[in-house]
Formats: structure tokens, C-alpha cells, sequence
């Protein structure tokens, strides 16, 4: 494995003609994975606007003009509302995002915690992306039943500075780490069409897969553009950029959860069915991601019902993972 892990094999993999990347991929994918099944999440934004922070894409960040509306933390009942009509439609995965630079210890936290208790009891994995967490925060979050935590170091670190100056990569990695060593899954991925080289998303992909344990979960976003935010005007990348980034995420993290995120919108079916065919195989589905428009529900569901594919089962990851080691044990 580690010889995909370097910088040129990466590249490598990246630069293969493109047909022959998405069958390497699709080959792998088909060793790691059951082919047909992608996971659903389910995405709410408990805490919308009024962001501390500069990221250059995001149109939560306070000092932008767009027409986002601040809204304090929702209600737990509004959001156990949402997660039960999630599971209702095949999710598996709730997650909760909320526009802070970091979580404080105060009363807003708690009542997070509260929600993370009640959205494990309905039988989802949660999710939340809440911004920088210490330690002792992921602890009490782990303790609370939080599954996975999303913390996207977005680019590459050379690349970070153009987009982001309010807080560092560390930060980001340091982040990570906590999640990690309080036994909540990972799910860490980034943006491309935001002005990045190549090497910038070959440099996303070398620290992503390099971490000690590689991520369960890694999103691959399409740059939305937001009128007021300073990258408002970026073209829109050509799909193929799209498909090599996910194959070439599939090739490097062959077990992760690869998620064809922010984007969909403007892909056609077909174009989707290639991400499918090449590796991605989880989805934000719902008609809004946190603040931005998503395909429709049923038109969700009427791909799932013409490709084939079928919603991945609550905890599949977790249940694989023991059998797995129930094979070790025995055999061993
Ligand atoms: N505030 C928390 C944080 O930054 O970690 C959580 C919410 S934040 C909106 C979650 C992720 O959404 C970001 O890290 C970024 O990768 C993605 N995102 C935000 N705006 C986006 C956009 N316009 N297009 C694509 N992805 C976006
Ligand atoms: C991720 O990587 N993508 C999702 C989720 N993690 C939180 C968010 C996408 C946000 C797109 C812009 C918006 O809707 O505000
Ligand atoms: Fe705030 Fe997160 Fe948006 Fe950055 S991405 S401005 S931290 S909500």
C-alpha cells in the first residue's frame, strides 16, 4: 500500500489516461467494497451564518455579503424531527453542521450533546462538523454516541493560505487527531475548482492518506460559487476533473467511504454514474447541503432505482470491521 502514498505515486495514479484510471479504480473499489451500495447522509445545518472565519468559499462566513440568514442553534426537537424523516427515507448517516470557527464549553454545546444522544437513539451514525475541537470536547462528544466528525482540510497545506488565513492547517490536523484519539471515525476531505494546481489537490490527497490511520470518510467537494464570497467567480471545473479526483481518492484510501459531495447539482446522471462506477460510494441526499441547493430527493431516488444501487445499511462499516477481525481470531 505504501507505494501509492508518495507525492509521484500519486501523481502517477492522477495522470493516468482516464479510462484506464476509472476501471484501476472501479477494480479496487470492487476488492474493498460491495458494488452497488452507497451510503446516504443526511446533511442539516443546526447553526447557519455569522462565522468568525475567512474561508474564501463560504457564504457562513460573517464579513461576506450573501444572502445567507443568521439563525442561532436550532431546537433539539426541530432536529430529531429532521433526522427521523431522514431515516424515514433510506439515510444512514445524520450530519449536523454549524457555521463556529470552534466549539466553546458552554450552553450551546450542551444542548449539541443532547442532540447527539437523541439522533444515536433514533439508529443513524451522527455526524457533526462543528469547527476546532480540544480533546477533552471530543471525549465528551465520543461519550455522547457521535459516530464520525467532519473536519476537511480542504487543500493542499502550500495552497491552505490563499484560501483560509484565520486559522492554520496544524489546527486542522491537530483537530483531526483529537477526533481520532477519542475513537470517532473520521471523515476528512476538500474543495477542488477553487484556483488550485494540481499538485495542490495531489498534496490534499498525499496528507489525507498519510494520516495514521487513513480517514473512514473522505468528501470530494465541488467548488459551490457564492455571490459575496471571494471566490464567487471561479469557473466551474470541468467534470473529468471531477472523476480523476475521485478515482484517484479511491486508488489511495481503497477503504474509505469516498463522497461525491457539494456538485451534484450540476452533474447529470450519467455523469454520476461514472463517480459511482469510479469509486465514489456516499452522497449528501436532501434538497440542501448546509446552505446551498442539492438534487431533489425522489430524483435521488429514481438514479438509485435506474443505476442499480442500493442505500448502505446503518453501521455496515462498524459490522464489516468485526467480522473481519472474528475471521483473524478464528483462523489464527
Ligand atoms: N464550520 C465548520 C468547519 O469549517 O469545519 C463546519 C461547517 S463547514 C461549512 C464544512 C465544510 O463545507 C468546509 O470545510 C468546506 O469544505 C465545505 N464547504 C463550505 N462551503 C462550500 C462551498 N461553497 N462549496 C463547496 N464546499 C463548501
Ligand atoms: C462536506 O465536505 N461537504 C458538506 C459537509 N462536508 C458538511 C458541506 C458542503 C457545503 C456546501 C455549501 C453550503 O451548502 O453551504
Ligand atoms: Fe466558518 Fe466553517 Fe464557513 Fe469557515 S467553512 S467560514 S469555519 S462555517
Amino acid at each position: 500500500m505504501s507505494k501509492t502514498r508518495s507525492r509521484n505515486a500519486i501523481r502517477e495514479v492522477y495522470d493516468k489516461p482516464l479510462l484506464e484510471l476509472v476501471y484501476d479504480a472501479a477494480t479496487v473499489h470492487r476488492q474493498h467494497h460491495t458494488p452497488g451500495e452507497v451510503q446516504i447522509s443526511s446533511l442539516l445545518s443546526i447553526k447557519t451564518g455569522g462565522c468568525s472565519e475567512d474561508c474564501g468559499y463560504c457564504p457562513q462566513a460573517a464579513r461576506y455579503h450573501t444572502d445567507v440568514k443568521v439563525q442561532a442553534l436550532l431546537k433539539t426537537e426541530e432536529v430529531v424531527e429532521s433526522a427521523k424523516n431522514a431515516k424515514a427515507g433510506g439515510a444512514s448517516r445524520f450530519c449536523m453542521g454549524a457555521a463556529w470557527r470552534e466549539v466553546r464549553d458552554n450552553k450551546d454545546f450542551d444542548r449539541v450533546l443532547d442532540m447527539v444522544k437523541e439522533v444515536n437513539n433514533i439508529g443513524l451514525e451522527v455526524c457533526c462538523t462543528l469547527g476546532m475541537l480540544t480533546e477533552s470536547q471530543a471525549k465528551k462528544l465520543a461519550d455522547a454516541g457521535l459516530y464520525a466528525y467532519n473536519h476537511n482540510i480542504d487543500t493542499s497545506e502550500e495552497h491552505y493560505h490563499d484560501i483560509i488565513t484565520t486559522r492554520k492547517y496544524e489546527d486542522r490536523l491537530d483537530t483531526i487527531s483529537h477526533v481520532r484519539k477519542a475513537g470517532i471515525t473520521v471523515c476528512s476531505g476538500g474543495i477542488i475548482g477553487m484556483g488550485e494546481t494540481e499538485d495542490d489537490r495531489i498534496g490534499m490527497l498525499f496528507t489525507l492518506a498519510n494520516l495514521t490511520l487513513q480517514p473512514e470518510s473522505v468528501p470530494i467537494n465541488a467548488l459551490v460559487p457564492v455571490a459575496g464570497t471571494p471566490l464567487a467567480n471561479q469557473p466551474r471545473i470541468p467534470f473529468w476533473e471531477m472523476v480523476r479526483m475521485i478515482a484517484t481518492t479511491r486508488i489511495v484510501m481503497p477503504k474509505t467511504a469516498v463522497r461525491l459531495s457539494a456538485g451534484r447539482l450540476e452533474m447529470s446522471m450519467s455523469e454520476q454514474a461514472l463517480c459511482f462506477m469510479a469509486g465514489a460510494n456516499s452522497i449528501f441526499a436532501g434538497d440542501k447541503l448546509l446552505t446551498t441547493p442539492n438534487p431533489a430527493f425522489n430524483e435521488d431516488m429514481e438514479m438509485f432505482r435506474i443505476l442499480g444501487l442500493k442505500p448502505r445499511e446503518v453501521f455496515a462499516a462498524k459490522k464489516q470491521a468485526m467480522k473481519e477481525s472474528e475471521r483473524t481470531l478464528t483462523t489464527n
